[in-house]
């Protein structure tokens, strides 16, 4: 199996056709926001996948229903950030989450107003009494960063499409130096076809069984600290299904990449809790671990996570200006 630098996976792999426009979109919005003195975070989430076909019919997927991203995104924009939400298309987005088509669907909300003559008559919207301050408060928000032009929304489907757009975001938001928050919550795959190795149209069952190798993705997060954006403050995630594996794993990131936060959760666990794991002030070359539990009361834990990485950033903000 090879193993793909970023450099020489970005020489041999072809970017995606509208980057450029893409990027000019983010370009100024993240202008706008650097001049009105807002801090910006970039939100990934939801899965990438990995096409096996270059005329695509099969392809490997990443687990992630975007619930992580989607929340946390609605609760930076209520602290006050701007948002670039970079996602899996159709995976679940801020505020319209809460009306999703399998959550509660919008047809839900409709009714028919019976005809004169008995007929089925127009369809109207009924939203009962228990609903509406909810659906008021959703609605509210939403119209406030739309009109203000608070969240930017981007999508990816493949892991090529987010390893260029993650790159091409990262050299714009590094305009934004310090104020400039990371938080990767997609999930993103591991191994990839190069488009060299692809077969060109659809695998055909005739030789029985099929047997793929694949290439490793490369660490992106070692350019994103050391090049693209080294300013930043960047948190990344970590999931496992073995929760023994999670301090270990989230040690070994930080100690390869040097940026500033791992969120370790388990797949089964991660609604509840999660660990904040991070290089430990008082003991140079140590970690040290925080645990975020959903509070009684609560109904998302990402009030806890956005809350708590809201103060990390503030409390280190304040002390990189102090030091300079
Ligand atoms: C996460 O760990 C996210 O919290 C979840 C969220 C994907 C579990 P949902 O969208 O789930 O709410 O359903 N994201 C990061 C996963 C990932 O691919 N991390 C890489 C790894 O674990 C490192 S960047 O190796």
């Amino acid at each position: 199996m090879a193993s793909f630098s970023a450099e020489s996976y970005f020489a041999t792999q072809a970017p995606p056709p509208d980057l450029e426009q893409l990027v000019d979109g983010v370009r100024e919005f993240v202008d706008r926001h650097i001049q009105e003195g807002r801090r910006i975070v970039l939100v990934t989430s939801g899965g990438t996948t990995v096409p096996l076909e270059l005329n695509v019919v099969r392809f490997l997927d990443n687990f992630s229903a975007g619930t992580r991203g989607a929340t946390s995104a609605e609760y930076f924009l209520a602290q006050g950030y701007a948002v670039i939400f970079m996602h899996r298309q159709f995976s679940l987005q801020p505020f319209s989450r809460h009306y999703s088509h399998s959550t509660n669907p919008f047809l839900d909300f409709l009714e028919f107003e019976e005809g004169r003559d008995g007929s089925n008559g127009t369809p109207k919207i009924n939203v009962s009494a228990s609903q509406t301050t909810h659906l008021a408060q959703v609605l509210k928000a939403y119209k406030d960063v739309h009109t203000k032009g608070l969240l930017h929304t981007l999508t990816f489907v493949t892991i090529n499409e987010y390893l260029y757009l993650l790159r091409s975001i990262s050299k714009e938001l590094n305009r934004a130096k310090r104020h400039a928050l990371y938080y990767l919550a997609a999930a993103v795959s591991d191994f990839f076809l190069p488009t060299q190795k692809m077969s060109e149209h659809k695998i055909q069952s005739t030789k029985g069984s099929l047997i793929i190798e694949m290439d490793q993705v490369p660490k992106i997060l070692r350019p994103l600290v050391d090049e693209w954006t080294p300013e930043a403050y960047i948190v990344s995630f970590k999931l496992e299904t073995d929760q023994q594996l999670l301090i270990p794993k989230a040690h070994q990131a930080l100690q390869r990449y040097g940026h500033h936060l791992v969120i370790g959760n388990e797949l089964h666990r991660r609604k509840f809790e999660v660990v904040f794991v991070s290089p430990s002030k008082a003991k140079p070359g140590k970690f040290e671990e925080n645990w975020i539990r959903l509070q009684d009361g609560q109904t998302e834990i990402e009030a806890g996570i956005v809350q708590q990485l809201v103060l990390r950033h503030t409390e280190w903000l304040e002390a990189t200006t102090n030091a300079l």
